[in-house]
C-alpha cells in the first residue's frame, strides 16, 4: 500500500502518463532547454526569495553598518552579549591552548587535524555531540577534477559561473586546485568512495558542472567524511582534546584586539570556561534554523549563525552573508520530513521535475538558484503546483526514472538512504515520484577571509560554510564538502604556524564586546537580542506561557 494519498494517487498517474516519452528522450540523450542568461537573471529577480525587498532591511551598527540583509540576520547582527561584558572579570583561564577550534562539523575537525599536524595543541569546542553539523546532512557528493577531459581551470570557471561572478576569485582558485589533494587524503584514510568495477572513482554531473566530477559515497557523503575525520581526530586525544556540548558563546581579544581566546558554556552543567589560545578557527557553520523567509530547513538543528555574532562583535566584516541557498529539491510529503534534503544526485542520475500536468517545465541541472526559481515560478505563478493535505504545494520529482534508465535496482544502490527514508512512510521511491520545493540549504556569505582562511583580525580564522567569498552569491553542489576540507586544512596550518610565533598567552579581554555595546547604544538599537541563540525556538506560544522564566 502506498503512502501517498487517494488524490495524490491520482495526479502521479499523469506522470506515469508522460514518464514512457520522457525516458525515451532522456535516453537519447535528449532534454527540456536549458535557460538562455538573460531569462536566468529574469527567473531570479521575478522568482527568488533573494530578490525580494520585503524582510530585508540596513543594519544600524558593526563593520556592515548600512548593509541589508534579511530581517533575521539583521536582528543577530545587531544583539547583544549573553554575557554581563562591563561585570565579568575574565581571572586565571580554565584552560589554554595554541589553537581553539570552535565548531566540531567537517571544517572543524579537518582544521583541527591538521594543526595537531604542524605540532598544535588544539582544543576542539563543539556545541552538540561531535560531528553534528551541516557536513554530516550533505549527500551527494564532493567536486574534484581529477578525470581526463577536466582539469581546477574548468572546476574554477563552473564556480565563478554558478556564483554569477561575485566570488573571491583568489578562494574560488585554492578551492579547485587543493581538490585533488583532499580527495586523495580522504582515501588514505578510508574513506568509501563509490567506484567502477576496475577501481576508479565515479564521478556524476550536478547542476551546473561542465564536467562529471562529483564523486560520492551513496547519497551518504557528508556521513561518510565525516566518519573518517572523526575517527581521525579520537585517534589524536593527546594532541586533539574535543569538548562536546560546550558552545563558545564570546571571542576573547587582547587590549591591541587581537585574539586571544574565547568563552564556552557548557550546555549540561551551565558552567562558563575561558580558554586562553593564541589562535582560535571558526567553523561554526551555517544559519539554516534562522528560517529565513519562513522556509522549513535542510540543516542540522545547531545551525544558529554563533560564529557570525561573534566575529562580528569582535569587528570581522561580512561578505554576501544577504544570500541564502534554497536547495530545489526539499520534502514537502510526507509531513514528518518536510525540508529535509533530496539531494541533487537524483537529478544527476536523470530524473526530471514535472508539473502536476505530468509536464516537464525546465532543464534538471541548473544552478541551484535558477533551478528553484523555475519551480516557484511554476507553483506560483503558472499554478500548475501539486497541493499536498496540508496545504504545502510542490511538484514532482520523477524518481523511478533512474531504474528505468540505469537499470533496476539503480536507486537502491545509489540512493540508499532516500530509498529508505521514504520507505519509513510506505512510499517506493523506484516506483513513485517525490513530490518537492525549495527548502533553505546554505548561507552563501560570512566572515571575509583571505586564501590563508585569515580574517582582519589578527590570530582569528575562519572555515566552511561560516566563511564568505568562495561561492559568491551561489554555491554548486558539492563544492561546500570541498570547501570545509580545502579551508580547514589551511586554517588549521595557518593558526598553528601563527601560535608557534606567539609566544605568550595575550591577556584576555571582552573590550571588543564594550565597545560594540556602546556602538549599538549610539545607533539607537533598542531592545537588541541576546545572542548567539545556540538552539532555534520551536516553541508554540501557549507552551511558552508555562516555561520558567529564564531571566
Ligand atoms: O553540496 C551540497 O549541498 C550537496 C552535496 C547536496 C546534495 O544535493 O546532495
Amino acid at each position: 500500500m502506498s503512502g501517498y494519498t487517494r488524490e495524490l494517487k491520482e495526479l502521479i498517474k499523469k506522470v506515469e502518463a508522460t514518464r514512457g516519452k520522457r525516458v525515451e528522450r532522456a535516453r537519447k540523450g535528449e532534454h527540456f532547454p536549458a535557460l538562455t542568461m538573460d531569462e536566468r537573471k529574469k527567473w531570479l529577480k521575478q522568482y527568488h526569495p533573494d530578490y525580494k525587498s520585503d524582510g530585508r532591511r540596513a543594519v544600524l551598527a558593526g563593520p556592515n553598518k548600512g548593509d541589508v540583509f534579511p530581517e533575521e540576520v539583521a536582528v543577530l547582527l545587531e544583539s547583544e552579549s549573553l554575557l554581563d561584558a562591563e561585570g565579568l572579570a575574565i581571572s586565571k583561564p580554565d584552560y589554554e591552548t595554541d589553537v581553539l577550534v570552535i565548531g566540531g562539523g567537517g571544517a572543524g575537525t579537518s582544521a583541527a587535524l591538521y594543526a595537531a599536524a604542524e605540532g598544535a595543541r588544539v582544543i576542539l569546542s563543539t556545541k552538540l555531540r561531535h560531528g553534528d553539523s551541516n557536513t554530516v546532512m550533505a549527500e551527494g557528493g564532493i567536486q574534484c577534477a581529477d578525470h581526463e577531459g577536466d582539469s581546477p581551470y574548468f572546476h574554477y570557471l563552473d564556480v565563478m559561473g554558478g556564483g554569477h561572478f561575485t566570488n573571491q576569485p583568489d578562494l574560488v582558485a585554492a578551492m579547485t586546485n587543493d581538490a585533488p589533494l583532499i580527495v586523495s587524503w580522504l582515501e588514505e584514510m578510508g574513506l568509501m568512495f563509490d567506484k567502477l568495477p576496475a577501481g576508479r572513482m565515479k564521478v556524476r554531473h550536478g547542476g551546473g558542472t561542465s564536467r562529471k566530477r562529483m564523486h560520492s559515497a551513496g547519497d551518504m557523503t557528508g556521513a561518510e567524511i565525516m566518519r573518517v575525520l572523526r575517527d581521525e581526530a579520537q585517534n589524536r586525544t593527546e594532541k586533539i582534546k574535543v569538548m562536546e556540548f560546550s558552545p563558545a558563546v564570546e571571542l576573547l581579544t587582547d587590549k591591541s584586539g587581537a585574539i586571544a581566546g574565547a568563552i564556552l558554556y557548557n550546555l549540561e552543567t551551565k558552567e562558563y570556561y575561558v580558554v586562553a589560545a593564541k589562535s582560535v578557527i571558526i567553523a561554526t557553520g551555517g544559519f539554516g534554523r534562522l528560517h529565513i523567509q519562513g522556509f522549513p530547513t535542510t540543516n542540522h538543528y545547531g545551525a544558529t549563525a554563533d560564529g557570525i555574532v561573534m566575529a562580528y562583535r569582535a569587528g570581522v566584516r561580512m561578505q554576501d552573508l544577504d544570500s541564502t541557498q534554497y536547495h530545489p529539491t526539499g520534502v514537502v510529503f510526507p509531513e514528518q520530513n518536510v525540508g529535509l534534503l533530496i539531494t541533487e544526485k537524483v537529478r544527476g542520475l536523470g530524473t526530471q521535475l514535472v508539473n502536476v500536468e505530468g509536464e516537464e517545465f525546465c532543464f534538471p541541472l541548473e544552478p541551484r538558484d535558477i533551478e528553484s526559481s523555475c519551480i516557484i515560478r511554476e507553483c506560483l505563478e503558472i499554478g500548475k503546483g501539486v497541493n499536498t493535505p496540508t496545504g504545502r504545494i510542490g511538484v514532482w520529482l520523477d524518481s523511478p526514472m533512474i531504474d528505468l534508465i540505469h537499470g533496476e535496482g539503480t536507486i537502491r544502490k545509489e540512493l540508499p538512504a532516500k530509498y529508505i527514508q521514504f520507505k519509513r512512510y510506505n512510499i517506493d521511491i523506484s516506483k513513485e515520484p517525490m513530490l518537492i520545493y525549495p527548502t533553505l540549504h546554505y548561507q552563501n556569505g560570512g566572515l571575509s577571509i583571505n586564501d590563508k582562511s585569515e580574517t582582519s583580525v589578527k590570530g582569528l580564522y575562519a572555515a566552511g560554510e561560516v566563511s564568505g567569498g568562495v561561492h559568491g552569491r551561489n554555491r554548486l553542489m558539492g563544492n561546500s564538502l570541498l570547501d570545509i576540507l580545502v579551508f580547514g586544512r589551511r586554517a588549521g596550518q595557518n593558526a598553528a604556524e601563527y601560535s608557534k610565533k606567539t609566544a605568550s598567552y595575550p591577556a584576555p579581554t571582552l573590550n571588543h564586546v564594550k565597545a560594540f555595546h556602546k556602538e549599538l547604544d549610539k545607533a539607537g538599537v533598542k531592545a537588541p537580542v541576546k545572542a548567539p541563540v545556540l538552539l532555534p525556538d520551536y516553541a508554540p506560544d501557549h507552551v511558552k506561557k508555562r516555561q520558567w522564566s529564564q531571566e
